[in-house]
């Protein structure tokens, strides 16, 4: 009995010191203590493992490695948020609400970028947490969150609630992150998003606890709490109670003007911050008031965000560079610029799309060059800066020769692209070939990255992804820096990635033109790899989304030498797609959708997915055999002949309803 008490009081102490030192600042035990503590809990766990429980602080180690996350559905779904990049919208969206309920107070907070997570609570213990996917299902990454330290795991109350947050990566921690990541060769983040992103979506929990995540919450679900606030603000007041970490820069105001001018002084202090931000939440406070606006289909009515303009500087254009050679054979230029800070990250490189581009821009080495970063994309150059000096420096000339292997570079039709025309023998395609090869969209296979892939070209010990299969654990510990363990680890994620779904396989491939929506229709229109050799150009072509051009580039494909003799080895080394219907219900029952127009909750690729599970089939045309028409915004001609037809048609909400019911 003894123990058992002694294992509660440390779980108490340690706890709440963890709110103490992570979410209020204000540490109560030395860090000394706290190990000590720690230890202490962790072995009277070891000794007594009938005792472990759920939020018990152990529990943050991360172990449990999973093979993929379970969808989820939400029990209360997480809206989208409509927003506006201009202070004219804002204004209109509070005449509205002024002319529905009143002039009323509203709340300012900062829009954290991160990633948006529903956590739940029963009985005061964090037992779920899940990303927010399209709002209506998302994926299980409990065991991840248990590692982020400013959730906690134990509530100072034993309350039943669901509380959204955004979890995020401090500026500082991701820019060191991508330090070491340089160094080891691994993958670099273009954001702390990003980071945040792939850190909580690792399938090892382990990897994630090693990475500075934490949380801002910013709406609990009151339903089932009893006395509950009345306004927003307070309701985030009463989470700070709790032990939540809350945003701190938040505002009570009295009209729009006041928001406004939130909104203006956070656009420029936002650089201050150690997180990043990309605008404005505005809330009307009142429940009551919120409950009287409601709903649109997608978003409540009662907030709206304010996005902050991307930051632009100007930076000095030193050299227009050769990406490397692409695993198509495509040429791509990049800035080379002199360092400047810009939201948050040092930039010395930036985009320039390709040689087009840079003709249409006449920027030309030496110019002071306009360069800005949105939301979650690579900087890019937009301009040069007018200047007496410009005229005189000369004018950008694109290369003409394969910067690795000296091949005459050509233009294909219809494209603006310079490639390089020699597929086979290029080493730089057959590197880039072999780097999108082990890539997560492709076989995904983790440990071996770009300076390893180089490694082993180089020695050459692999030309082609046949020779991945062929390596033992002692040819990866020949290699500079890699020790036994991680040999181990390259090995056996290259055995294990021997059978991918059959999709997978095919963009591994790297046939012009066949990305992961295109191998996604190969796939599941033929079903096997055999299908898809011996299918004649016109066959492919008749597949609703595949097109002449594409249609010959993957035929090409199949009947080049080079790739019989490369499906041929991969074969042989037992390494061949496997395909697997991926029916999870059949709700939809074989009933023919057609997409027109934007969804607000997902891209179309998504929904065709979506509906394709759930056992539905989609077209691009609509015809008398079609079942329902999903018109998004913006829906055009097809909308009209669903009419004429008398085709169902179905407004976003309704097809969200409809895919929800499993
Ligand atoms: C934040 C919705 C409402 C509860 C709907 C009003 C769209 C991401 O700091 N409040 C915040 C933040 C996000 C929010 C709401 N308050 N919704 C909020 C939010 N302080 N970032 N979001 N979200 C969260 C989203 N996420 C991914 C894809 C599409 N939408």
């Amino acid at each position: 009995m003894a123990i058992k008490e002694r294992i509660e009081f440390l779980r108490k102490v340690i706890n709440e010191a963890n709110i103490r030192y992570y979410v209020q600042d204000n540490p109560t035990l030395s860090d000394f203590e706290y190990d000590e503590l720690f230890r202490e809990l962790k072995r009277l766990e070891a000794e007594n493992p009938d005792l472990i429980t759920p939020d018990s602080p152990t529990n943050r180690v991360g172990s449990n490695i999973q093979s993929s996350f379970a969808e989820i559905k939400h029990k209360y779904r997480l809206y989208s948020l409509d927003n506006s990049n201009n202070y004219e919208e804002l204004k209109k969206w509070y005449e509205r609400v002024v002319k529905d309920v009143g002039k009323v107070e509203l709340v300012c907070e900062l829009k954290i970028d991160g990633l948006a997570v529903a956590l739940t609570y029963n009985q005061g213990i964090f037992t779920r947490g899940v990303t927010r996917g399209n709002g209506i299902i998302g994926e299980d990454i409990t065991e991840n969150l248990k590692t982020v330290k400013s959730i906690p795991l134990k509530l100072l109350k034993p309350y039943n609630l669901d509380v959204r947050g955004e979890i995020y990566m401090p500026k500082t921690s991701f820019e060191k992150l991508n330090e070491e990541n340089l160094m080891n060769g691994d993958k670099i983040f273009a954001n702390p998003r990003n980071a945040a992103s792939g850190s909580i979506r690792q399938l090892n929990p382990a990897i994630t606890a090693k990475r500075d995540l934490s949380v801002f919450i910013y709406t609990p679900i009151l339903d089932e709490v009893e006395n509950a606030p009345k306004t927003h603000y307070e309701s985030l007041l009463m989470l700070k109670d709790l032990g939540f970490n809350i945003n701190p820069n938040i505002r009570k105001v009295n009209n729009i003007e006041e928001a406004i001018d939130f909104c203006k002084e956070w656009d420029k202090k936002r650089f201050e911050l150690n997180y990043a931000t990309d605008g404005v939440v505005i809330k009307v406070n009142k429940f009551a008031y919120q409950n009287e606006l409601g709903y649109t289909a997608r978003a409540p009515k009662w907030a709206t965000a304010f996005k902050f303009p991307p930051e632009e500087v100007s930076t000095k254009l030193l050299a227009i560079e050769i990406e490397n050679v692409g695993k198509t054979g495509a040429i791509t230029p990049v800035a080379v610029l002199e360092p400047v800070l810009l939201a948050g990250s040092t930039v010395s490189r930036a985009s320039l799309h390709n040689f087009d581009e840079i003709k249409r821009l006449d920027v030309r080495v030496g110019d002071k060059v306009l360069i800005k970063k949105a939301a979650e994309i690579i900087p890019k150059v937009i301009k040069y800066v007018e200047s007496p000096e410009h005229e005189n420096l000369p004018k950008y000339v694109a290369p003409t020769k394969c910067p690795s292997c000296r091949a005459k570079l050509y233009i294909p039709e219809g494209e603006v692209n310079l490639y390089c025309p020699n597929t086979f023998n290029c080493p730089g395609q057959a590197k880039s070939r072999l780097e999108f090869w082990v890539s997560k969209n492709a076989m995904d296979i983790d440990y071996v990255g770009p300076s390893i892939i180089e490694q082993l070209y180089k020695r050459k010990m692999v030309k082609t992804p046949a020779d991945f299969y062929k390596l033992t654990q002692q040819d990866f510990m020949q290699l500079d820096l890699v020790q036994e363990k991680s040999a181990f680890n390259m090995y056996n994620s290259i055995q294990n990635s021997k059978n991918p779904p059959l999709s997978k396989f095919l963009t591994a491939l790297c046939i012009r033109h066949v990305g992961k929506e295109t191998a996604d229709l190969l796939a599941n229109h033929f079903q096997s790899l055999e299908a898809i050799k011996n299918a004649s150009e016109k066959e492919i072509a008749e597949i609703d989304g595949i097109g002449d051009i594409i249609a010959k580039s993957i035929k090409d494909y199949f009947t080049q030498p080079y790739n019989i003799t490369l499906l041929e080895n991969l074969n042989h080394l037992e390494v061949f797609p496997i395909y697997k219907k991926v029916v999870q219900s059949n709700v939809l029952n074989s009933k023919t959708f057609v997409l027109t127009g934007t969804l607000s909750s997902m891209g179309r690729s998504e929904a065709s997915e979506k509906i394709k599970q759930l056992g539905g089939k989609t077209s691009t045309s609509v015809t008398k055999k079609t079942d329902f028409v999903i018109a998004g915004e913006n829906a055009g001609s097809k909308l009209t002949k669903a009419q004429d037809l008398g085709i169902k048609i179905l407004n976003e909400d309704e097809f969200l309803k409809m895919i929800s019911i499993q």
